[in-house]
């Protein structure tokens, strides 16, 4: 499916005011993929030992911040290439990372779900809207398409 000038402007536009608060948007995309699936905790070495969520671990701030700007990346090259280009080194390093730490397909839709429940609230209800949405989960699944693909091929 082909991804218009409009769409990758609503992912842009918002990627623009996640950015503005960087903490909070990150520590929110994390607890809501902790809220959807509490399990996941485990796989992440830097809460492997903690009880609670640290509210400011700049691994996680770091790691939250590549996978919004990746997925916004995904549509900037969606909407001018046609197709998603991620260079084979970041691929196969990405593939490799979540195998090891455990993480299988499904788990891409507790993470597409607290992505989008994220940037709805960081846009607010008059801002959010089906077409953002639409746009931001057409750039995710493309790029979880091809980290999907790459953990099935090496494992
Ligand atoms: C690590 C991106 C999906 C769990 C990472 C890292 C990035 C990333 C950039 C950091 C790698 C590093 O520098 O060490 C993405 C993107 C995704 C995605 C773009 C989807 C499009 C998922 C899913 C899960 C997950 C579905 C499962 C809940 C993890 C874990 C780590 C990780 C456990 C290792 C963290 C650690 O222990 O240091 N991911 N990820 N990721 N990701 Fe993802
Ligand atoms: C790693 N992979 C996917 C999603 C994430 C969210 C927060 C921190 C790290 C992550």
């Amino acid at each position: 499916m082909g991804f218009t000038e409009k769409q990758e402007a609503l992912v842009k536009e918002s990627w623009e005011v996640l950015k503005q608060d960087i903490p909070r948007f990150s520590l929110l995309f994390f607890s809501l993929i902790l809220e959807i699936a509490p399990a996941a905790k485990n796989m992440f070495s830097f809460l492997r030992d903690t009880e609670e969520i640290p509210q400011n671990n700049p691994k996680l701030k770091a790691h939250a911040v590549k996978v919004l700007k990746m997925t916004c990346e995904s549509a900037i090259q969606l909407r001018e290439k046609g197709e998603l280009v991620v260079t084979d080194t970041t691929l196969k390093y990405l593939g490799a990372v979540h195998v090891k730490s455990g993480v299988i397909d499904p788990h891409f839709e507790v993470v597409k779900e607290a992505l989008l429940r994220t940037v709805n609230e960081a846009m607010g209800e008059e801002k959010w809207s089906e077409d953002m949405k639409g746009a931001w989960g057409e750039a995710y699944n493309q790029l979880a398409s091809a980290i999907k693909a790459e953990m099935n091929n090496n494992n």
